[in-house]
């Protein structure tokens, strides 16, 4: 009795056309969105290729921008997540949804919201960049589509949980399956951190976007703002764990280290997601230092668990490459199955997610943050985070997933083994230089390109930056041609062929597993308890003073 994951169960067509629905739709917003990138890239060495876009309107740095980070890191992430998250459940479970039309729903409302929140931006009626800090003025319905993707993204969940629910009566006594307790870690995780900024919206902008009050209160907005800001990160980043914890293991040949230290990881980011938004606000006035050091603390804390996944997902690849016949100290790492595109998608996202940690850790401590913050450094950490651990991992989860959902085989292996590369070389150099940038005192979020404070020093770096841009640009085209061409292919999966659904199996019987590893109410009520005790006296304090006296300014 080791493997409970019902692996036999067959996923109704319906299902999976459910599923492949939010592929399609991170996919085209990864396209769009990625378009932009490039474009700033080369603006900041100096080639300035906005005017060929100025006839349809996208002509704007700022607007640019924006498209950018909305559709990149909150629209193609969201419903990926949403979709894989789904499959997880059914599989993982053996079972169908609860209640199908209540996922239906969710998702629908999700894509209404979507195409509510970018007509304003294209209209450059929602110039604010994916942080929407006030007092830069956005459309209502701006505001109104975002509040309605995470109003859909909770009834997914909701969906999920129905879901749990009967399995759990069918099943007392047994151990969750991994990667589905760990689904629903990062749906709750979510569903609370979403608080914040469903208050930040619905108190605060939307009235003031509404002419109903006249102003916000920006420092209170921010606090809101980043209480959901940060943990957003790790909703981005659960699922790429998902896949590393339980699947590459399999992919690779081999099995989970520990299915233990895997379940207490995604506690313990129950537990410490939420209370250190204060990292994003250490420059902020208006917030005592003390809180500010209660949540670089809490920060420290928070990148354990990923040090723990360091150690359990090495731990799980070595021994699959020790199977495989690798020996010696690091030898064995060769004899991982590196021609693999879903594999190898997920090792090089691991292996740049190695320096953006470090980078993490360097933006947390409280006085070196005065060096980075707001500099270059900052995009330079999260495309190694977001971009990469995140986005290089949800490719390599898609070139299993699209043939999985269509039927059809993935066009193909020597293509998606041109994207890996092509992202993993083009962000080293990216990435890299920004970082260099950054440290050299290059602000964020400008159009350097028509900064006249520019000194020499910079210009090596801004070239190599859009130098890795453009590899970058090449590899995300190669990676929606492979996404298309698999799933829009005549051929299909020859009778009895098709795609396994990976589960990788513990080396120990889950069984074994603590039963306080597998119970969603101490951990709920530990997550509630911190985050009051590092987020409340702040919260009362600031909302007490808060003075909604900030008029919206449209940029
Ligand atoms: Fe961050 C700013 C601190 C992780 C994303 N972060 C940002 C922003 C974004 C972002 C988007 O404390 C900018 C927000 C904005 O627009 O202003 N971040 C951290 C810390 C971590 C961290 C401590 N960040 C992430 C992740 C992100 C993300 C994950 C997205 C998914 N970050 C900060 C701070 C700021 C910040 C400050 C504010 C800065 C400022 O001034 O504005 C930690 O969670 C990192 C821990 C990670 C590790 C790495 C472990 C390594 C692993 C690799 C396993 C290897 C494998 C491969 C599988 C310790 C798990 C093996 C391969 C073989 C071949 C064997
Ligand atoms: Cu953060």
């Amino acid at each position: 009795m080791v493997l409970r994951e019902r692996t036999d169960y067959e996923v109704t067509r319906e299902d999976r056309r459910f599923v492949g629905a939010h592929l399609f739709v991170a996919i085209v917003a990864l396209s769009v969105g990625s378009l932009f990138g490039p474009l700033q890239a080369f603006e900041w060495s100096g080639l300035d290729l906005y005017g060929l876009l100025e006839p349809i309107g996208l002509g704007d740095y700022y607007k640019g921008l924006t498209i950018h980070g909305v559709l990149n890191a909150l629209v193609w992430t969201t419903f990926f997540i949403t979709g894989f998250l789904t499959i997880v459940i059914i599989k993982g479970l053996g079972r169908p949804l609860r209640y199908p039309k209540l996922n239906r729903i969710g998702f629908w409302t999700m894509v209404i919201g979507l195409v509510m929140a970018a007509i304003p931006i294209l209209m450059g009626a929602a110039t604010v960049l994916y942080t929407f800090y006030p007092p830069l003025e956005a459309s209502w319905a701006f505001y109104l589509g975002l509040t309605l993707v995470v109003v859909g993204s909770w009834i997914e969940g909701y969906g999920f949980y129905f879901t749990m629910a009967e399995w759990r009566k069918d099943n007392p006594g047994t151990r969750s399956p991994f990667i589905v307790l760990a689904a629903l870690i990062t749906m709750v995780m979510w569903q609370i951190a979403t608080l914040g900024v469903a208050v930040e919206i619905l108190t605060m902008l939307l009235p003031a976007a509404l002419g109903i009050t006249a102003g916000t209160d920006p420092e209170l907005g921010r606090t809101f703002f980043w209480f959901t800001g940060h943990p957003l990160v790790y909703f981005w980043l659960l699922p790429a764990y998902v896949s590393w914890y339980g699947m590459l293991p399999a992919q690779a040949g081999g099995k989970l280290f520990s299915d233990s230290l895997a379940r207490l990881a995604f506690w313990l980011f129950l537990l410490l997601s939420i209370p250190v938004g204060f990292h994003h606000q250490f420059v902020d006035p208006g917030i005592p230092i003390g809180w500010k050091y209660v949540h670089a603390a809490l920060t420290y804390g928070v990148a354990f668990p990923s040090l723990l996944t360091l150690f359990t997902v090495v731990a799980s690849l070595e021994y699959a490459a020790r199977k495989r016949g690798g020996k010696g100290l690091l030898g064995w790492i060769r004899a991982l199955p590196w021609g693999n595109p879903v594999v190898s998608a997920q090792l090089l996202a691991g292996i740049l997610f190695m320096f953006g940690g470090i980078g993490g850790i360097t933006n947390a401590s409280y006085n070196v943050n005065l060096v980075v913050h707001n500099t270059a450094w900052i995009p330079g950490h999260f495309h190694l985070t977001v971009a990469s651990a995140v986005t290089l991992s949800f490719f390599g989860v898609s070139y299993w997933l699209i043939p999985y959902v269509t039927g059809k085989p993935l066009w193909t292996t020597r293509w998606a083994s041109f994207v890996n590369w092509t992202w993993f070389i083009g962000m080293l150099i990216f990435s890299n230089a920004m970082h260099v940038l950054g440290l050299l005192g290059a602000p964020r979020r400008t159009p350097l390109g028509e900064a006249p404070y520019v000194p020499e020093e910079w210009s090596g770096h801004l070239f190599r930056m859009s130098v890795g841009g453009a590899i970058l640009f090449v590899g995300v085209v190669a990676f929606v041609v492979v996404a298309a061409r698999t799933a829009f292919q005549k051929s299909r999966f020859a009778e009895g062929e098709g795609v396994e659904f990976p589960i990788a199996e513990s080396i120990h019987d889950p069984q074994d597993t603590p039963e306080w590893l597998d119970r969603f109410k101490p951990w709920i009520i530990g997550t509630i308890v911190l985050v009051a005790l590092a987020y409340g006296p702040q919260l009362i304090e600031q909302i007490g003073n808060a003075a909604y006296n900030s008029p919206l300014i449209s940029p």
